[in-house]
């Protein structure tokens, strides 16, 4: 009897594990974009002050449920030097969130320089991309057609998996909620998809 009951409520409360990397150059929102989720979506969670997020030099991590997925965020470091941890990671992630500042036009090709070095990465082959467009709450931002523009000759790299380029402000929390759904619908379903080529070896 106990064993069914204990099997009964395991199941009930059972979680499917996704972990998901937030990337993207230093500076473009990432830690913010963790805090404003946690916040968000974590009943309990009394976020820091945005304001008294400082640049990460190693990882931040979260984790947050949502239904019956539990989603761990990976915070890596974006600065040039870091960028070459970010593929020991890839692996084992299931969903990769790109952050790009949309206020720095000055870095876009930097930033996209680095979006095409994780997108053609063999170890993320079929992952879903979330692309953030961030700081969409700055009047002289870039709006998603110029980012879109910008990064057009990634487009065949990005493959038939799914992506999502979304509108963000991680400091006021616009389209958090939504990117956020929209990932875990992707990774939900994929965990119902054959295995990716890596997982096979
Ligand atoms: N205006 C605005 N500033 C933001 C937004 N997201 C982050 N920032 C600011 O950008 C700076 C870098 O943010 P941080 O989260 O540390 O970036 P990270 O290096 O990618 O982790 C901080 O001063 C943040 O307050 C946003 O959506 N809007
Ligand atoms: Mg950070």
């Amino acid at each position: 009897m106990y064993t069914l009951l204990s099997g009964l409520y395991k199941y009930m409360f059972r979680r499917d594990e996704y972990c998901i990397l937030i990337l993207g150059l230093d500076n473009a929102g990432k830690t913010t974009f963790l805090e404003q989720t946690k916040t968000r979506f974590s009943r309990n969670y009394k976020g820091m002050s945005f304001s008294k997020i400082t640049t990460t030099v190693g990882l931040n991590i979260g984790t947050i449920d949502v239904g019956k997925a539990r989603l761990m965020f990976w915070d890596l470091g974006g600065q040039e030097e870091l960028q070459s941890l970010w593929d020991k990671y890839y692996a084992e992630s299931h969903g990769v969130i790109y952050v790009i500042d949309s206020t720095d036009e000055e870095r876009l090709s930097e930033s996209k320089r680095a979006f095409e070095k994780m997108v053609t990465s063999d170890a993320l082959e079929g992952v879903p991309i979330l692309v953030l467009a961030n700081k969409q709450d700055v009047e002289t931002c870039l709006s998603i057609p110029d980012i879109k523009t910008a990064f057009s000759d990634c487009i065949n790299k990005i493959g038939k998996r799914d992506c999502l380029t979304q509108a963000c402000s991680a400091l006021t929390g616009k389209g958090v909620n939504e990117g956020i759904e929209w990932m875990v619908k992707c990774v939900v379903r994929n965990i119902h998809r054959p295995p990716r080529q890596k997982d096979i070896k």
